[in-house]
């Protein structure tokens, strides 16, 4: 489709306005909000990573492709977050420490807000202090993202400092992050994982 292209293309180029005039022509068209994330924004992301390894992109590029999409992503988090839902629990988000890759958690805070979770979101390079202090605060449920290797061990810390704070009880925790697998989140003690947003959300329902 045209406009999908369109995004994926700008998105790779890094073109901020470019990907937002596309972004708002796949709205307009009808496209559902899905599927321009999926087969536009997220492909394109994938995209950039390969690039990455293949050493043809640096990290300026890779930056510049994320504030493209994160400029994208402005105009579909309306379309994900329905105001009218009564909250079915709260949730805390951050990335994990030493880590400041902050769009998959971005997009998963949105969709759980879309689900009807109320969101309390920690951002980026978030220490287990931060997390022992919003367990403290009453959330239902905390989510954890890591997209580097080397910092899912922060994952594992924030959980033992859950349990050392007497905390591990009151919450549940949701991990995720394209270097996450299901038997890490199995062996550090975690409650869940979720490869993407929309199976989160999903995941988030059964936990809470
Ligand atoms: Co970085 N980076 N980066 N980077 N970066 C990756 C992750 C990498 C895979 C690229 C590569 O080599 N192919 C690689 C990691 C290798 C590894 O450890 N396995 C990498 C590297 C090496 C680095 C640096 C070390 C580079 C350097 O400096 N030499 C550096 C580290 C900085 C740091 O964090 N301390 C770095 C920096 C950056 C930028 C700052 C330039 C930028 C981030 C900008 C930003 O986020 N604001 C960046 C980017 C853009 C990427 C890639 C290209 C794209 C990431 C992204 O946004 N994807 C990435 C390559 C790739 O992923 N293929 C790469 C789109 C996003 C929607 O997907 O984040 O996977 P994702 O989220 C998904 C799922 O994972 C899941 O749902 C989301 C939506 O479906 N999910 C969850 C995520 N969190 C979840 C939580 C859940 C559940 C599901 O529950 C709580």
């Amino acid at each position: 489709m045209e406009q999908l292209t369109q995004i994926y293309d700008c998105i790779l180029e890094g073109d901020m306005a470019g990907t937002s005039e596309a972004v708002q022509a796949a709205i307009d068209a009808g496209l559902p909000a899905g599927q321009i994330m999926n087969e536009g924004m997220i492909a394109a992301m994938a995209e950039v990573g390969r690039l990455f390894e293949e050493g043809e992109y640096f990290v300026p590029e890779m930056l510049i492709a994320a504030r493209a999409m994160k400029a994208g992503l402005a105009l579909i988090q309306p379309l994900l977050v329905d105001s009218g839902i009564e909250p079915a629990g709260k949730i805390a988000v951050g990335t994990v420490k030493g880590d400041l890759h902050d769009i998959g958690k971005n997009l998963v805070a949105m969709t759980l807000e879309g689900a009807g979770f109320e969101i309390l979101d920690l951002g980026t390079d978030v220490p287990p202090e931060k997390f022992i202090e919003a367990a403290k605060s009453g959330v239902d449920l905390i989510g954890l993202s890591a997209l580097l290797a080397t910092t899912m061990p922060s994952m594992e810390a924030t959980i033992k400092a859950l349990v050392a704070a007497g905390l591990r009880d009151q919450v549940k925790v949701m991990i995720g992050g394209a270097p996450v697998t299901p038997e890490y989140a199995a062996r550090i003690g975690a409650d869940g994982y979720a490869p993407d947003a929309s199976q989160a959300a999903n995941l988030a329902k059964t936990l809470v």
